[in-house]
């Protein structure tokens, strides 16, 4: 389903006046506007293609109807997604879900939406059918070599498909670890991973990125492989420039302190990029800033003061991805607000006075430092929001304009309601 531009337009006439005011009024305190449009408008997201179906836990599934039954419809989705928020211009592919039958074909598809392919994730954590060696102890670290090589082969396939679709990264996430103490030797679980990403790391091109994301439990309980920041950037710091950390906020342990991992990542050079979602306990994968927005904005002021002190440029030189899932909500729904959360949030980093908050921590003045971080926090940035998507063709109210034309509605009497989509 392709959403007609002019439905967008006419749905936007109408809330026009309305955002005028409001975009005036806040853009009235900006001082660096042209700069903050500037850069709101190249800030994109990619889309995991596992995020598209209605997400389920262990005690069950409910599907709200229409899911896509293929890689194509996935990308239709995302093409929806991105005509709505001009946003959303990317896609992180899932392998073995979504493999394209024709590279070429799946290619120019993604181009007729604006969408590109951003990291591929390899997947290691599941046995598939017609596999020789199961994973159920483990993938990259399994005390098997033979097991051990087919996990290696996996990856590199999945390299080999990213060439040809022009992405330029591996996402390596591992479930592996143990359920039991005593179970597993630590350290030769660490050496025969990292011996399995060597050869990975040696297949990849050399504009390529590895990015090797670190979850602190689940589905193994007693311990991870990679399990944390410290354990991920050992593992990168080893391989060599190609290898970055990957930070999914959903992986750390209650309260960790997401801002200064990331802050000192990014110094060290060694920061890949994001799996952006919420959490109340565990990898809830919720909506991003649904549960924590002042914890995402925190980050987002690290990232943008790191990125800036490196010289970095903030949409290309970082991972932007989103990795959710949703059991109550409209996939598309949940996304266009997770999308929304991260910009808004990158938006009031975007506004904190930099200069006034230096000179609070020069002077130990934590009141004044909490003043100037507040103060972009608690500024409403929903109309810049809304105005960059405008001035890129989207839509001001996203949401609205989902609902009042129907998408769901029609993607289910297109696809019918009991659809599945390949995913978790
Ligand atoms: C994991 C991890 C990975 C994701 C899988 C589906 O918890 O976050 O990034 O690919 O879930
Ligand atoms: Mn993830
Ligand atoms: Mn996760």
């Amino acid at each position: 389903m392709q959403l007609e531009k002019y439905k967008i337009d006419e749905a936007n006439q109408q809330k026009a006046a309305a955002h005028q005011r409001k975009f005036d009024y806040v853009a009235g305190e900006v001082a660096n506007l042209d700069d903050v449009m500037e850069k709101l408008a190249a800030f994109n997201i990619a889309i995991p293609s596992w995020a598209l179906g209605t997400g389920g836990t262990r005690f069950g599934r409910f599907s709200g109807g229409g899911e896509p039954r293929s890689l194509e419809e996935k990308i239709e989705d995302i093409g929806v997604l991105h005509a709505l928020n001009r946003s959303s211009g990317a896609i992180s592919l899932h392998i073995p879900w979504d493999i394209p039958k024709d590279a070429k074909a799946i290619k120019a598809l993604a181009a007729q939406h604006g969408l590109r392919f951003d990291a591929m994730n390899s997947n290691t954590f599941q046995d598939q059918s017609n596999q020789a060696h199961s994973y159920k102890f483990g993938s990259l670290q399994h005390v098997d070599k033979a097991v051990r090589k087919q996990a290696v082969e996996h990856n590199i396939e999945v390299i080999k498909q990213g060439i040809e679709l022009g992405s330029n990264a591996l996402t390596v996430w591992l479930a592996d670890g143990s359920c039991f103490p005593g179970q597993l030797n630590f350290r030769k679980a660490f050496e025969n991973t990292y011996e399995s990403l060597e050869e990975i790391y040696a297949a990849m091109p050399d504009d390529w990125k590895m990015y090797l994301e670190y979850k602190c439990y689940e589905p193994n309980f007693y311990s991870t492989t990679v399990a944390d920041w410290g354990q991920s950037y050992m593992y990168v710091n080893k391989l060599g420039p190609k290898a970055y950390t990957l930070v999914d906020l959903g992986h750390h342990l209650p309260n960790a302190n997401i801002e200064q991992i990331v802050s000192l990542l990014m110094m060290e050079g060694k920061l890949a990029g994001f799996h952006f979602n919420d959490s109340k306990y565990g990898d809830d994968d919720l909506t991003v800033g649904s549960i924590n927005p002042y914890q995402l904005f925190l980050i987002f002021n690290e990232l943008v003061e790191g990125m800036d002190a490196r010289g970095m440029n903030h949409a290309n030189d970082l991972g932007w991805m989103i990795d959710a899932s949703h059991n109550v909500k409209d996939p598309i729904e949940d996304l266009l607000q997770s999308v929304e959360a991260i910009k808004i949030a990158y938006a009031q980093a975007l506004l904190v006075d930099k200069k006034k908050l230096v000179e609070a921590q020069l002077n130990n003045d934590a009141a004044l430092a909490q003043e100037v971080l507040q103060q972009a926090y608690r500024t409403d940035v929903r109309p810049l929001v809304a105005e960059s998507r405008l001035r890129a063709g989207g839509a001001l109210d996203p949401i609205g304009v989902f609902r009042s034309l129907q998408v769901r509605g029609n993607l289910i009497k297109e696809r019918g309601e009991k659809t599945v989509a390949t995913g978790l």
